[in-house]
């Protein structure tokens, strides 16, 4: 199987940071495998920065960066530009789902440019007020865009690296990047495949879940706008650069 990079977003970890580290890298060395692990932090104002050059020293395949302005997006294009392997798996600090997530999604991107982890496809513990909102926001980019996915959360998602790396300057900063990422690539005419997975997380969020909500029906509203000007330059013939 191709040698991966896992790529894992974090903000505010400390507590987390070294245990889970540790228990990724136990599940992985097993595999096998050649692989790194990139973790981003940003804007973290607790130990998070030091915890992770400590894991940085402590284990070569780990790489760990800081920066100081938030935006789990920004962090994101930071870590695929430095991937130093052709397929990425994302996961969240707090390992809420499964790792068997992981060699299944890297065999399937054989196939695909992009795999989605689908929570409400698998078992998943997680409160009704998360279930609804996800729920809510699939419907609506189904209504708004023509792609129909049924996770855009950050977890559990894997790449070819060169198939996100086409679209770097133009993916979004915040955490709606997922979203942004299916749409380019299926519009491109890449192939993306949903799996399910499952997931358990009780843990609070690490975002502000009202401020979310207000981010990503506002960039789902923007790229609704802009789909509509894709399929005027459509409708004239222009070539946008389509997958081979
Ligand atoms: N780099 C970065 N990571 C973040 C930010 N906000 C959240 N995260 C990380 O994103 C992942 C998902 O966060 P989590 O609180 O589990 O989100 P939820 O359970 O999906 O609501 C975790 O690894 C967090 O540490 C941010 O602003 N910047
Ligand atoms: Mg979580």
């Amino acid at each position: 199987m191709t040698p991966f990079t896992v790529v894992i977003p974090v903000y505010n970890e400390e507590a987390l940071l070294f245990p889970n580290t540790e228990r990724l890298i136990a599940y992985l060395d097993p595999l096998g495998l050649e692989y790194e692990i990139l973790i981003g932090s940003n804007g973290s104002t607790d130990l998070t920065p030091q915890l992770g050059e400590g894991l940085r020293q402590r284990f070569p395949q780990v790489n760990f960066l800081h920066m100081p302005e938030r935006g789990v997006g920004r962090v994101f294009k930071t870590l695929v530009a430095q991937a130093r392997y052709p397929a990425i798996v994302s996961i969240d600090m707090d390992l809420s789902t499964d790792f068997d997530f992981i060699p299944r999604a890297l065999a399937m991107l054989q196939v695909g440019h992009v795999i989605v982890g689908v929570k409400k496809k698998g078992i998943q513990q997680r409160s009704w007020l998360r279930k609804l909102g996800s729920d809510i926001f699939v419907r609506a980019v189904r209504l708004l865009l023509d792609i129909e996915y049924d996770d855009y959360s950050i977890t559990a998602k894997a790449y070819r690296t060169e198939s996100v790396r086409r679209f770097l300057d133009v993916i979004d900063e915040g955490s709606s990047y997922v979203l942004s990422i299916c749409y380019l690539i299926q519009r491109a005419g890449g192939e993306i495949i949903q799996v399910p997975v499952s997931c358990v997380d009780w843990r609070p969020s690490r975002f502000n879940l009202a401020n979310e909500a207000i981010y990503k029906f506002r960039h789902l509203f923007r790229f609704w706008l802009k789909f509509r000007v894709d399929r005027l330059i459509r409708w004239l013939n222009v070539d946008s650069g389509q997958f081979s």
